[in-house]
């Protein structure tokens, strides 16, 4: 382990234990691979019709932490995940802040590899809430029929379940429906979004964020107790492997010296035999 890792370990510890557990409203972030649909999701979560609040696009649109404050929740939009680990670390911010995750998904197919590792690590941090905190969003699912929408729901879920462990809600969100719905006022087309049925969702969740937080703090202090002492370990066996390498280094030159002893000896003695 490099002296810079062991500096980022202590700092990301310090900041954990820094963290403000309470006072402010609950944290609900959209978090999900790049182009998901998280940021168009919160725009009608916070019902910015007209105007968005999260810039959506088709290309990787958002790359810093956002919010925006209702009455009862602050929503987070985070970029999106694309497994490169730099790029990432925002997202993994935010979503360290979250008292509830979307999990968005778009449906290409089932969850990717790196979505089921994505959601395997923040069930862990999730603890005892992960099941009722952490929702998933199968998004776009009007750019679908709704056989291949319902498929995908249910190997998204077998997934989760057979790999995780874990069976959590999901809800089949249409952004754009939503948005033509109000624009056009047809209530069909709002129904027909789902938007309301996961806004309703939310209202029901009694969020005790203190507790979430705790929990999720915990959580990641005892993976850092076990990634320092991994760190430690390292550093141990380093110096063990300096200690040999020195003390094998050492064994010509006490060689050398022990003969230089002996010979200094021996002339010794000649010299005292000699008088
Ligand atoms: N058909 C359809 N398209 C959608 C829907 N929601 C979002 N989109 C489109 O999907 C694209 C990506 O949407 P964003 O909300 O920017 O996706 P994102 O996950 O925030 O993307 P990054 O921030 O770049 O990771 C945009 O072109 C959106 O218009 C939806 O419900 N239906
Ligand atoms: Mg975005």
């Amino acid at each position: 382990m490099k002296e810079e890792q062991l500096k980022e370990l202590f700092s990301r510890a310090s900041d954990l234990l820094q963290q403000e557990l309470g006072g402010s409203k609950p944290t609900v972030a959209a978090w999900g691979l790049m182009n998901a649909g998280k940021s168009y999701l919160l725009n009608m979560l916070t019902d910015h019709i007209q105007t968005e609040c999260f810039r959506t696009r088709d290309v990787r649109e958002t790359a810093e932490l956002k919010q925006f404050e209702t009455e009862q929740y602050i929503f987070l939009d985070t970029p999106g995940l694309d497994a490169n680990q730099e790029d990432d670390f925002v997202a993994h911010q935010g979503a360290a802040k979250a008292d509830i995750v979307l999990f968005v998904h778009q449906p290409q197919g089932e969850l990717e590899k790196i979505e089921i590792d994505f959601l395997r690590a923040l069930k862990t941090s999730f603890g005892e809430y992960a099941e009722q905190n952490i929702i998933l969003i199968l998004s776009k699912m009007d750019s679908e029929d709704v056989a291949k929408i319902n498929a995908i729901e249910k190997r998204m879920l077998e997934q989760c379940q057979q790999e995780l462990d874990f069976l959590p809600r999901c809800f089949q969100i249409s952004g754009v429906r939503f948005h033509n719905g109000i624009q056009k006022n047809q209530d069909g087309l709002v129904r027909a979004s789902h938007m309301q049925k996961l806004k309703a969702h939310l209202d029901t969740l009694k969020v005790d964020s203190y507790a979430i937080k705790v929990t999720r703090q915990r959580q990641a202090l005892d993976e850092m107790v076990v990634e320092i002492e991994k760190a430690e370990q390292t550093i141990l066996q380093t110096k063990i492997a300096i200690e040999k390498e020195l003390a094998r280094d050492f064994v010509p030159f006490n060689r050398a010296i022990a003969t230089l002893g002996e010979a200094l000896n021996n002339t010794a003695n000649d010299y005292h035999s000699f008088y």
